[in-house]
């Protein structure tokens, strides 16, 4: 296995443990942390393509978080509905291409948390900042839901909302931290989740954002 394949299958030094959350989701703690730079570039070369916006929801409410794509595929809302499409809205291009590196850490962690042959074709690049929110809600508009979601967080710490399969049950609550992977896969994939409104801060890397990357099979 080459470096890049090592380190994203979480047996280069410095790599965390995997702790399962619940069935079907992993969290690979510091999975990505000696890649955060590399990662942040690669953010940053995509949205000078395809620059973050904040969304419209079909209700009518711009979201707080700012959002972005690259893949073959990306997930937009606006008045219209929640729906993955093959170009930004925004400037009619399609979205910019997943980069490799991307690619390997999702395979890499979904292989480590049990999900063989994962290949993600959409890549949802949140952006947070102060204040910046996600209410709970279920990922419904995959075509497969066999296949995991992998999700990874840079920058500023959050608090994830980890919710049951009904909007009702009460949501456990997880510090997720710069570095850290989770896999969402089997039984998890259809919780509802969310994300409490950021905290002020400063990340040497990102400075006052959080960025988190889900990766997907969409089509
Ligand atoms: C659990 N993003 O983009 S990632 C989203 O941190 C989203 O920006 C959050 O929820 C964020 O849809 C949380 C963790 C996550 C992603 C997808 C899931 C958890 C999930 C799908 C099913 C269950
Ligand atoms: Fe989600």
């Amino acid at each position: 296995m080459g470096a890049l394949a090592d380190l994203f299958a979480g047996t280069a030094p410095g790599a965390g443990g995997i702790k399962i959350l619940a069935p079907g989701a992993a969290l690979l703690r510091g999975f990505v942390q000696a890649s955060l730079p590399a990662l942040l570039q690669e953010i940053e070369h995509v949205a000078k393509a395809a620059p973050f916006r904040r969304m419209v929801t079909p209700g009518g409410y711009a979201m707080s978080v700012a959002m972005t794509n690259c893949g073959e595929a990306g997930w937009i809302t606006d008045l219209g509905g929640y729906r993955y499409g093959a170009t930004d809205p925004q400037s009619g291009r399609p979205w910019p291409a997943m980069p490799p590196m991307f690619r390997a850490l999702a395979a890499g962690a979904a292989k480590a948390a049990g999900f063989d042959g994962f290949e993600p074709d959409a890549c949802l690049i949140n952006r947070y900042e102060a204040g910046a929110k996600l209410s709970l809600h279920q990922d419904k508009d995959e075509r497969d839901f066999s296949q995991p979601i992998v999700s990874v967080s840079l920058g500023l710490p959050a608090v994830f909302l980890f919710g049951g399969e009904e909007r009702r049950q009460k949501p456990a609550r997880l510090r997720l931290e710069s570095g850290d992977v989770v896999v969402w896969g089997g039984p998890s994939r259809h919780r509802y989740h969310g994300i409490d409104p950021l905290a002020p801060g400063s990340d040497p890397l990102t400075g006052p954002y959080r960025y988190n990357l889900t990766l997907r099979k969409a089509l």
